[in-house]
């Protein structure tokens, strides 16, 4: 049949992809052609390449998911692409899309989530694109998809094309005499099957059971109503054998059942309250999409994500993986606490320092050069994947428990008393306006990049810091030599104590100001973080003149 509509359309501005894809109000995303323009350019930043190619669909069940994922079947029928393997009803976490696309040799996938925003009619959607190496797309790419929508004219579709992504099961038609497969899949076969590659799955099962040490242990997943649901259900239920009890919140809800899916110690409340009474060895939650993970403790012990990391890194031959692959280097994005610096010392291991977004990863994965890196916004991951894993660090977790045989708390303090403390807060400032918050940028950015700043002393607290370096964070990709610029403002000081200020890339309307404060210890580790950087924090708010700029007297979440 030729059913190929060409339809015209005009740009919508703004459709530039942000630290991870485009995130806009559900409002947007339905305006009329909004979507179809992006998936367009989506579609025509791949060039030749996409004519007869194989290409991932599926996102994290929030609203407007599954209608986005038969709009971009329908586009994909109508240029050129070969075949889709699609999550039954549009489902795939962002993880499982990266391992789909790996071990498909897909030309890429379509990720259809808004991650950590909220969901539901009122709230938000996002589409990200990830390329053929599972990762999301570099800024080169996603500049290019940017400058396709200012200029859209025509969008191509197949209207009439029926399709029931209910059903698993493959489906063939017939587009101007060249067939169009699309194949509706299990949404977590795939990605269950690669994590017992990954993992010990015996020895976790018994740990899990108790069989080894006569206890079973005590968990509580919870999956904030997100899209790891299904996925949890499968791996700690059926293939971990633990109790039906120790998940939670495990039906993806269009509106994540009015929770805020994102792991922090704010949104991810019930979880921590719950753990904190007492009877639980670990508690974990994950963000909507499932590439975050937050882990506690018993009585809810929290392990800052820059720690999480580096205890992983220190950890690694307890994961069959890494036994087998080898230990490449280590990294973490520039605003992450430097933990992992210190293992990958003492390992001999190369460490790197990139921008925020998992995007800076790939090229030194695909180098060979990197398989273990985060970031301190509760992104923990290997080089198994092009994306941060959430279940995967817990799975990891749970290896370096059954390794050590100690509980999380007594993790941590063992690794400090080896590497010191590096103290981490961050503090966010949700929805602030846009304009005064640039403003307090550009002004403390050139406040701090005059030379006269370097060297100057900060009092507070009773603590003296003098400035070292100071700058806007600038990176050049070690493999291919893209530069990016304008990253984070970053003051460090003597001692190695850090400032990092930048403004959110994932918001969807207004600015959220993100300020990370970390200071390292060598021998007092065991203090709170809020009073240890409260001396800092104060310099911060003063430097910055965040409170005169933004009218806040407190952020909004504190991690
Ligand atoms: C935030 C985090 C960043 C993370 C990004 C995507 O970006 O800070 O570390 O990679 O979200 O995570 P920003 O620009 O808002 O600070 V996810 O789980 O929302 O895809
Ligand atoms: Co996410």
């Amino acid at each position: 049949m030729s059913n190929i509509s060409v339809v015209s359309t005009k740009p919508y501005e703004g459709q530039k992809p942000g630290t991870s894809g485009l995130r806009k109000k559900v409002k947007v995303f339905t305006q009329q052609n909004y979507t179809e323009n992006f998936v367009q350019c989506i579609l025509d930043a791949n060039g030749a390449a996409l004519n007869g190619s194989l290409l991932v669909v599926g996102g994290d069940g929030r609203y407007y998911c599954k209608e986005a994922a038969e709009l971009i079947i329908r586009m994909c029928a109508a240029n050129g692409v070969a075949k889709l393997l699609v999550g039954q009803n549009g489902i795939l976490s962002t993880p499982a899309v990266s391992s789909l696309i790996r071990n498909h040799k897909a030309l890429g996938g379509i990720v259809l989530t808004a991650s950590h925003n909220p969901g539901g009619p009122e709230n938000d959607f996002g589409i990200k694109f990830n390329c053929e190496n599972g990762g999301p797309a570099p800024d080169a790419v996603t500049n290019n998809i940017y400058q396709l929508s200012t200029a859209i004219k025509e969008y191509k579709i197949v209207n009439g094309l029926e399709i029931d992504i209910s059903k698993i099961g493959t489906n063939t038609y017939d587009i101007n005499g060249k067939p169009f497969v699309v194949d509706v899949i299990d949404s977590v076969a795939n990605y269950v099957a690669h994590m017992k590659e990954i993992f010990d799955f015996e020895k976790l099962r018994d740990f899990v059971s108790g069989k080894t040490s006569g206890k079973p242990l005590k968990m509580r997943i919870d999956s904030l109503n997100g899209v790891t649901g299904s996925y949890v259900r499968e791996i700690f239920l059926n293939a971990l054998g633990a109790a039906e009890n120790c998940v939670v919140h495990t039906i993806p809800l269009p509106d994540f059942g009015g929770l805020h899916p994102d792991p922090n110690l704010t949104y991810a409340k019930d979880l921590v309250e719950t753990v904190a009474q007492g009877d639980y060895d670990i508690g974990a939650a994950f963000d909507g999409d499932g590439d975050r993970n937050m882990i506690i403790g018993h009585r809810a012990f929290f392990v800052t994500p820059s720690d999480s990391l580096a205890v992983i890194a220190n950890n690694l031959e307890c994961i069959p993986y890494f036994k087998k692959n080898g230990i490449q280097g280590f990294a973490r994005s520039m605003p992450t606490a430097s933990a992992v610096d210190l293992v990958g010392k003492k390992l001999g291991k190369e460490v790197f320092e990139v921008p925020t977004g998992w995007k800076y990863f790939g090229n030194l994965m695909d180098a060979g050069r990197l398989c273990l890196c985060g970031e301190e916004s509760f992104g923990t991951g290997s080089n198994h994947i092009r994306e941060k894993d959430g279940i995967w660090a817990v799975l990891a977790w749970l290896s370096v428990m059954q390794h050590t045989g100690k509980g999380i708390e007594d993790i941590l303090k063992d690794h400090w008393a080896i590497y010191g403390r590096n103290y981490f807060t961050r503090y966010d400032y949700e929805e602030c306006e846009l304009d005064p918050c640039n403003e307090m940028i550009a002004t403390m950015e050139k406040n701090i990049t005059d030379p006269s700043f370097i060297g100057k002393s900060y009092t507070s607290g009773g603590k003296t810091y003098k400035v070292k370096v100071a700058d806007n964070f600038s990176y050049t990709d070690p493999v291919d030599k893209s530069l990016a610029t304008k990253q984070g403002l970053r003051i460090v000081f003597e001692d190695g104590s850090r400032i990092v200020i930048r403004l959110s890339g994932t918001g969807s309307s207004g600015a959220t100001v993100r300020l990370y404060i970390d200071s390292y210890e060598k021998d007092n580790v065991l203090g709170l973080a809020s009073e240890m950087l409260k001396p800092l924090i104060d310099i911060a708010l003063e430097i910055s003149q965040l409170p005169k700029f933004t009218g806040r007297n407190a952020p909004t979440v504190i991690t």
